[in-house]
């Protein structure tokens, strides 16, 4: 409650500035001191009645890439929006060169198998999948490791021409993490899902339409505004009865996913076991062709 209602909101020229449709579209930024504060990302209402929830990821040094701090504040958002009456949406977008390039390697780089599974390391990522409002993915650039599984958190996924879906875990000595080796399946097929995750390499945003991966594609300067044209749609119809029609579509798609998930996270927590996942992400840091040794 506390988040909009007691607070002053005014108009974020600069960001209704970088939207072709700018005209169709109110956007404001919270300017109270009570508000939550963020470091990595940018919290907006957006559309006509300011009724779409807007989460732009924006750690452009690190092309974005999900570190624990970030991953955080999106979860405080998510719930921040979630209490939020007028929202019926949300929107989660990142910058045109990335949405997001991975989970933070360098952040990743030192920890231990018995600390990352004592801790059940980025066990709040799945916030994202649990958000009761319909969660839309506009994806610009790289969705890379945790920034394709973030995606696939989503409900739906629109990508940028320019948007590239991959699960490079692999390279780095370790597996996808949060859902990668689960959902991504669901969406494109064992084939292509294996594929994916076993050679890590990408694929365009055009074979992810065409592999059922993306809703649409479209030019990357009107995504955003399109995704919150979408979130417009969503919003202006009933908001319990939005819950309930997402809620009901995703059973059909998790049933038996939460045994998966379970599965891959000790799975990965396990990786920090190896040496080759040590090497991997070391030789990331040091700008280096890894040295595996199959250990
Ligand atoms: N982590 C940390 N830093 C990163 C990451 C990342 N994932 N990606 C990019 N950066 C940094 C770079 O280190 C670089 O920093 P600096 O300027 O300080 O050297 C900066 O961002 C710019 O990157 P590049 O210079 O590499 O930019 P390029 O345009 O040359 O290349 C790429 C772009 C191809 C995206 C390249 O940066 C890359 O390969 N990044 C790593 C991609 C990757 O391997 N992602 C997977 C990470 S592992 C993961 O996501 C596991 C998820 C598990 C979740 C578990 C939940 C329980």
């Amino acid at each position: 409650m506390a988040y909009f209602c007691q607070n002053i909101l005014k108009i974020a020229a600069s960001s209704i500035a970088s939207q072709s449709n700018s005209a169709r579209f109110a956007a404001y930024r919270l300017a109270s001191t009570a508000a939550p504060s963020y470091q990595h990302i940018i919290v907006e209402k957006q559309g006509a009645k300011t009724n779409v929830g807007v989460i732009t990821l924006n750690r452009p040094k690190a092309l974005n890439a999900l570190c624990d701090a970030l991953m955080r504040e999106v979860s405080t958002a998510l719930d921040e929006l979630e209490l939020d009456k007028d929202v019926g949406a949300v929107v989660i977008t990142g910058s045109e060169k990335a949405f997001a390039a991975g989970a933070d390697i360098k952040e990743m780089v030192n920890n231990t198998f018995s600390k990352v599974y004592g801790g059940n390391f980025l066990n709040h990522w799945n916030r994202v999948s649990q958000c009761k409002k319909p969660v839309i993915a506009a994806v610009n650039g790289y969705a890379l490791g945790g920034g394709c599984e973030l995606a696939m958190m989503c409900d739906i996924i629109l990508a940028g021409e320019n948007a590239k879906f991959g699960q490079p875990e692999i390279a780095i000595g370790t597996i996808p993490g949060a859902g990668g080796t689960q959902r991504l399946i669901r969406s494109v097929g064992k084939s292509k899902a294996m594929e994916m995750c076993l050679t890590g390499s990408p694929i365009t945003a055009q074979e992810a339409e065409k592999l059922g991966l993306v809703s649409r594609v479209l030019p990357p300067k009107e995504l955003v505004a399109e995704a919150v044209k979408m979130g417009e749609k969503i919003a202006s119809h009933s908001k319990l009865i939005v819950a309930m029609c997402k809620e009901s579509v995703s059973q059909a798609y998790e049933t038996t996913l939460q045994e998966g998930l379970l599965f891959e996270k000790r799975t990965f927590h396990t990786t920090f076991a190896t040496v080759d996942r040590k090497e991997g992400m070391t030789a990331f840091a040091e700008k280096r062709p890894p040295n595996f040794t199959d250990s």
